[in-house]
């Protein structure tokens, strides 16, 4: 299995309720590394843009005004089979779906407020990490 990484997002709800570490122990404990990481402010026009593949959903305004609620920590995780992995550890997008263990489980409030964000192929996974960050700014 090769190594990969991928982007996740800390959202505001987790933010708001000082669960980076919490969350980022979850990370690490699942062998993935955090090889790059900033707490930002995003726009609801820039969490549009991020999130641009759900326009026509329902959600999308109500996603993208949450995103821009308060920070978020953008991140890059690295590790064997990364993409599968954090979503294994992220768990079900609604936490009443999500296994115990998960991230989503334990802290997720609902399926809209569900405290992480993470890629969900290689092909989006460059493009995320991308959206967010420089090669300078990814130390493995
Ligand atoms: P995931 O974040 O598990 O990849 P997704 O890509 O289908 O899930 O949706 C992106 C985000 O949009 C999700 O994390 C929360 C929000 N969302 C999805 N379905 C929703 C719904 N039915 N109601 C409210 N928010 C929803
Ligand atoms: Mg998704």
């Amino acid at each position: 299995m090769a190594i990969e990484r991928t982007l996740s997002i800390i959202k505001p709800d987790a933010t708001r309720r000082n669960l980076t570490g919490a969350i980022n122990a979850k990370f690490e404990a699942a062998g993935l590394r955090i090889v790059a990481q900033k707490r930002i402010r995003l726009t609801k026009e820039q969490a549009g843009r991020f999130y641009a593949v759900h326009k026509e959903r329902p959600f999308y305004d109500e996603l993208c005004e949450f995103m821009a609620s308060g920070p978020v920590v953008v991140q890059v995780l690295e590790g064997e089979n990364a993409i599968a992995k954090n979503r294994e550890v992220m768990g079900a997008t609604d936490p009443a779906e999500a296994a115990e263990g998960t991230i989503r489980k334990e802290f997720a409030l609902s399926k809209g407020e569900n405290s992480v964000h993470g890629s969900d192929a290689p092909e989006t996974a460059a493009q995320e990490i991308a959206f967010f960050f420089s090669e300078l700014e990814i130390v493995g």
